[in-house]
């Protein structure tokens, strides 16, 4: 099949799927063109099979806000006539399911249909999309998508209920490459980050206000009052400056490394202990399939998806969001006893296994069959 694939190239969690979806897919034989503002993070080698073409939005002083959304319907509509693309595949609903439509809409004209599959990731629906200044555009864009899927039965229920939805939506889970995410041996690298044989703990995300980092910290300073631990902070954004400086009020910034964004994280995890995503509301939680793939067992909320991913008891614990003193009470648990520490690694790989990217690869493909048979005869 050739395939376009719509997506943010940023490291949040959406293009990461799409990126690694697209390359998988190509790997597979499938021939794979990218859409979108700068090269996504995770494309960084050459592959036979995968394309790139840059939107180039124009600037103009008229323009307060460049118009984006019209330079990404004009590429879709340039890329599907002259790369013959069969279907387009658009990660995050806003603005992509509806420029999708928009280019749909243009191709008619010139006698194509493009069957488009857009998929929900998570905070699309449940933070930004229900915003009235988007919502209305979401809910009609996802109902004339050909094909929608969710990345957890979390979200397809909470696109259900938020938006009047006349279709079906697919759920399709997140996956890992365990080419990549794996324990590999990194000793050397975990005697500098912890010389006394410190636990290590690692949150990762976006630092915003929805993954509750503050909560991490804090949780942390509990830990670090009964297990003697160093955390580390992977990422970057809004809310990273708040928790440096809670971090020096607490006065434990010995013991916490803010990283900023790594290309490798595996090889961070690999010397991890525990992972901690307290978030307020999480579709799915990559960052803690990330981190189950490299045996490292999670402390979550129970919001959204991440009981579909983390469970309770086995791979780690979950915990309403904002309940610090518990999620801290079960890292201290679990910190303290080797042996159960040994068993829910083990049990955090075995769960991971089941969203690895050779079970979910063949879903996609199936499902973008199903949406082409389907599409054959539509002149909509
Ligand atoms: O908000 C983020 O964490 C980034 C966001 C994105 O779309 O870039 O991540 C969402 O999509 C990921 C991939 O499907 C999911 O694993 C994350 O759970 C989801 N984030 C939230 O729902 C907050």
């Amino acid at each position: 099949m050739k395939i376009g694939i719509v997506c943010y190239p940023t490291y949040g969690g959406s293009g990461v799927v799409a990126t690694e979806l697209g390359l998988g897919l190509a790997r597979k034989g499938h021939e794979i063109h990218f859409i979108t503002y700068r090269r996504p993070v995770r494309l960084a080698h050459f592959e036979a099979n995968v394309f790139y073409h840059e939107v180039d939005s124009e600037d103009y002083p008229l323009f307060e806000y460049p118009p984006y959304d019209t330079a990404l319907a004009s590429k879709i509509v340039d890329v599907v006539k002259y790369q013959n693309l069969d279907i387009l595949h658009v990660h995050y609903a806003i603005p992509h399911a509806a420029v999708a439509y928009m280019a749909k809409k243009i191709l008619l004209t010139q006698g194509r249909y493009l069957p488009v599959v857009t998929t929900l990731h998570g905070t699309d629906i449940t933070l930004v999309g229900n915003n009235h200044a988007f919502a209305p555009v979401v809910e009609f864009s996802i109902n004339k998508s050909d094909g929608v899927t969710a990345v957890s039965q979390s979200l397809k229920d909470d696109t259900l209920e938020q938006f009047d939805i006349q279709r079906n939506i697919e759920v399709i889970y997140n996956f890992i490459d365990f080419e990549r995410f794996r324990k590999t041996n990194k000793d050397h690298f975990k005697k500098i980050i912890a010389p006394n044989g410190e636990r290590i703990i690692a949150h990762t995300s976006n630092f915003r206000k929805v993954k509750r980092v503050e909560d991490v910290v804090l949780i942390f300073q509990k830990v670090l009052k009964k297990v003697p631990s160093k955390l580390l902070m992977i990422g970057d954004g809004p809310e990273r400056q708040h928790c440096e400086k809670l971090c020096r009020d607490l006065n434990i910034c010995d013991d916490v490394r803010f990283l900023g964004k790594q290309d490798a994280i595996e090889e961070l995890l690999a010397i991890c202990d525990l992972f901690i995503i307290p978030s307020e509301n999480e579709s799915f939680g990559l960052a803690a399939l990330e981190a189950m793939a490299c045996e490292v067992p999670v402390i979550s909320s129970n919001s959204g998806g991440l009981p579909e991913v983390n469970i309770h008891g086995e791979t780690g614990y979950l915990s309403e969001a904002g309940n610090v003193a518990e999620m801290a009470k079960y890292a201290i648990k679990l910190l303290q006893d080797e042996a159960l520490l040994k068993t829910f690694r083990a049990n955090a790989y075995a769960q991971a296994r089941r969203f690895d990217i050779e079970n979910i690869l063949p879903h996609y493909e199936r499902y973008y069959q199903e949406v082409l048979e389907k599409s054959v005869h539509k002149v909509e």
